[in-house]
C-alpha cells in the first residue's frame, strides 16, 4: 500500500509541504491516541474557559489545540497558525513559508457520547512583508490553499486530504504509524437522496432554505419526485465524511439567532478546507449565494453560511437560494 509520503511526491507536493504535513500527521496521530485513551486518562469532560467563540472549550480541545501548536511551532515551516481555540494569530518562525489555520478537535461535544470528532485543516502560502502576528496574511480566499484535509477519530482513524491533484483518502495503520492510501481521487456521486442539516433550527432558517427543505421533505409527492433520507453526526469532520464517501447535501445556513453570527461555521477552518476537498472530488460548495473557495475573508475567525456536497443536489438548492 501507498504510504502518505510516496503519494505526496507522486503529486509533486514541495519538499517543505511534505515536511509540514509530516509533523502535523505527528500531532494528529497523537490526538487520535488521547482521544482513544479517554476516560482512562481522564481527559474528557469541560474546562472553565470559554474561547473566543465564546463556547465553552472541552478538555480535548485544548490538549489537542496544544498537540498542534507543539508540532507545527517545532517544525519551523509554519509562518503563523490560527486556530479555533486561539483569540488571535499566533506568531511562529517569521522565516517560515505557510500558513495554518486549524480545529483542532472538530465536533468536541460528541466526545461525550464516544462519537466521530476530527481536526480540520487549511494550508496556504504566507505573503512576504507581512508580519508572522499579523492576522491579514490568512487574508486571503480559499482558491490560495496549498492543502487542505481533516484527520477523523472515528472506529479507524483516516486523513482525507488534497493538495490539489484530487481527494486521497488514508488510514492510520496503527500498528506502523504510517497513514496508508486506501482509496485515491474519490468523486461524490452527483445526485444524491440523503441531506444533512440540524432541522431543530428550522424555524430560524430564512424563507428560501424553509422552502428547499419542505420540498425535501414532501418526497415522492413533493416537486423533487424522490424521498430522502436525513443524517445528522453534529461534527462537521463526521457529515462532510459521509458526504465524500456516497454523496448527499450538507448545509448549515445562515440563521436568525444571531444576525452577528451568519451560519455557525468558520471560513478559515472549517467551511473552506472543506470546500477544497469537495470540489476536488467533483462536488460543490457555496455559501448559497456564492463559492465558499472565491469568499475573501475579513477575519480569521468569520462565519459562514455552507452549503456543500452533490453537484447536482447543490445546485437544487441554489435555485432557490439565488
Ligand atoms: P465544535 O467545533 O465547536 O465542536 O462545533 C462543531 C460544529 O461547528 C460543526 O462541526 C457541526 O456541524 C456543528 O457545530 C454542529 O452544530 P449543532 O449544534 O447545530 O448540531
Amino acid at each position: 500500500m501507498t504510504r502518505l509520503n510516496s503519494q505526496l511526491q507522486q503529486d509533486d507536493v514541495p519538499l517543505e509541504l511534505v515536511l509540514l504535513i509530516q509533523s502535523l500527521m505527528v500531532g494528529c496521530k497523537e490526538i487520535s491516541f488521547r482521544v482513544g485513551q479517554g476516560a482512562l486518562t481522564g481527559v474528557l469532560g469541560s474546562t472553565s474557559s470559554e474561547n473566543v467563540q465564546g463556547e465553552t472549550q472541552k478538555k480535548l480541545d485544548v490538549i489537542s489545540n496544544q498537540i498542534l501548536k507543539d508540532v507545527l511551532i517545532e517544525s519551523g515551516h509554519v509562518k503563523s497558525i490560527s486556530s479555533e481555540e486561539e483569540d488571535d494569530v499566533v506568531a511562529c518562525n517569521p522565516e517560515g513559508k505557510y500558513l495554518v489555520s486549524f480545529d483542532p478537535l472538530d465536533g468536541s461535544s460528541n466526545t461525550e457520547i464516544n462519537s466521530l470528532i476530527g481536526t480540520i485543516f487549511s494550508i496556504t502560502h504566507g505573503t512576504d512583508g507581512i508580519q508572522a502576528d499579523d492576522p491579514s496574511g490568512f487574508l486571503q480566499p480559499g482558491t490560495q490553499i496549498a492543502a487542505a484535509g481533516y484527520v477523523l477519530y472515528g472506529p479507524s482513524t483516516m486523513l482525507v486530504m488534497s493538495t490539489g491533484n484530487g481527494t486521497h483518502v488514508y488510514t492510520l495503520d496503527k500498528t506502523q504509524g504510517d497513514f496508508l492510501l486506501t482509496e485515491s481521487n474519490i468523486q461524490i456521486p452527483a445526485d444524491t437522496a440523503e441531506f444533512s442539516i440540524n432541522m431543530s433550527n428550522q424555524r430560524h432558517w430564512e424563507p428560501n432554505i424553509q422552502a428547499y427543505v419542505a420540498d425535501l421533505l414532501v418526497g415522492k409527492e413533493g416537486p423533487r419526485g424522490k424521498n430522502f433520507n436525513m443524517r445528522w453526526v453534529a461534527a462537521m469532520v463526521g457529515d462532510v465524511h459521509r458526504v465524500l464517501s456516497r454523496g448527499g447535501i450538507f448545509l448549515y445556513p445562515f440563521d436568525n439567532r444571531d444576525p452577528s453570527k451568519p451560519g455557525k461555521l468558520r471560513l478559515l477552518y472549517e467551511a473552506s478546507p472543506m470546500a477544497f476537498l469537495v470540489e476536488q472530488a467533483g462536488g460543490m460548495a457555496s455559501t448559497g449565494e456564492t463559492r465558499i473557495l472565491d469568499v475573501m475573508p475579513t477575519d480569521i475567525h468569520q462565519r459562514v453560511p455552507t452549503v456543500l456536497g452533490s453537484k447536482n443536489e447543490v445546485e437544487a438548492c441554489l435555485a432557490y437560494t439565488k
